[in-house]
């Protein structure tokens, strides 16, 4: 399956990277300009979700554009066929294709392939992280003022929430960066490029694969209440596991309800 969603991610990757390099405006189909649908979005989408469908016809699928497909099958696909699109449209290289495999509660493979900056990160359980091959892992930076961090507010329509989120934790850390792609965000804890990514009512397609990448890099991701990840829960920290806790406490004295 592990090869299956590699060779899924990089088909639906080269047409995104054509749309991306290609000079026409790209249109935004849907009616809410916050809600960005490109038709690229629909093209990854009809490989991915067409390609789960011939190799796995009785798996469940959950993609962002193709909502769930319930096939009563303990693997589900989690599916995020563009993420990132804002970037996208702008012609910003951080997007990407997120991919992950959950068997009935858990997830158990993670796939997240950046095309336009060459990154493919995989993570199954018990075997690792790999960017492109190479295993990786968590920074092992144990202090909050020496930490760079990531963060963005999902699909937190209270934007207030946010924004006081960030004037609690910012002042405490040594860096807070908004990458634009939940999966890359959630990737470069992985890889140690940031310590923590912090995220407000988050859909699960866009960290989904995040989560195993995380875990099996050595790291931790859990709810503002300190509990595992689940399907429903969304406002998540992961981290590399030395800052966790102290982040959590900051969290706790009130930034979020
Ligand atoms: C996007 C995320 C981004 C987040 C947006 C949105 P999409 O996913 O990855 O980081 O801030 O709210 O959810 O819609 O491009 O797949």
């Amino acid at each position: 399956m592990k090869e299956y969603a590699v060779e899924l991610a990089k088909r639906a990757g080269t047409v995104l990277l054509q749309g991306f390099k290609s000079l026409a405006f790209i249109k935004n189909e849907s009616k809410d300009p916050r809600q960005l649908v490109t038709k690229f979005d629909l093209e990854s989408d009809k490989i991915i979700i067409g390609g789960i469908k011939r190799k796995y016809p009785h798996h469940n699928i959950h993609s962002e554009e193709a909502g769930f497909i319930n096939k009563g099958s303990y693997y589900t696909w989690i599916v995020d066929p563009l993420d990132g699109t804002g970037n996208f449209t702008k012609k910003n290289p951080f997007f990407s294709i997120s991919i992950a495999i959950q068997y009935k509660k858990e997830i158990i493979l993670g796939v997240v392939y950046a095309p336009a900056l060459g990154e493919l990160y995989s993570g199954e359980k018990g075997q690792g992280t790999f960017l492109n091959n190479n295993s990786i892992s968590v920074s092992t930076t144990h202090e909050v003022n020496r930490s760079s961090i990531v963060s963005c507010e999902g699909s937190d329509k209270n934007i207030t929430r946010y924004t006081i989120l960030f004037r609690g934790i910012r002042p405490i850390v040594l860096d807070m960066r908004k990458l634009g792609s939940a999966a890359i965000e959630s990737a470069w804890v992985a890889c140690g490029r940031a310590e923590a990514y912090i995220v407000t009512k988050i859909n699960p397609w866009d960290i989904a694969a995040g989560v195993i990448l995380v875990e099996e890099a050595g790291g931790k991701v859990t709810d503002f209440k300190g509990r595992s990840w689940n399907f429903n829960r969304s406002d998540l920290i992961f981290s590399n596991g030395k800052i966790h806790e102290k982040l959590l406490v900051k969290i706790n004295e009130g930034l979020i309800n």
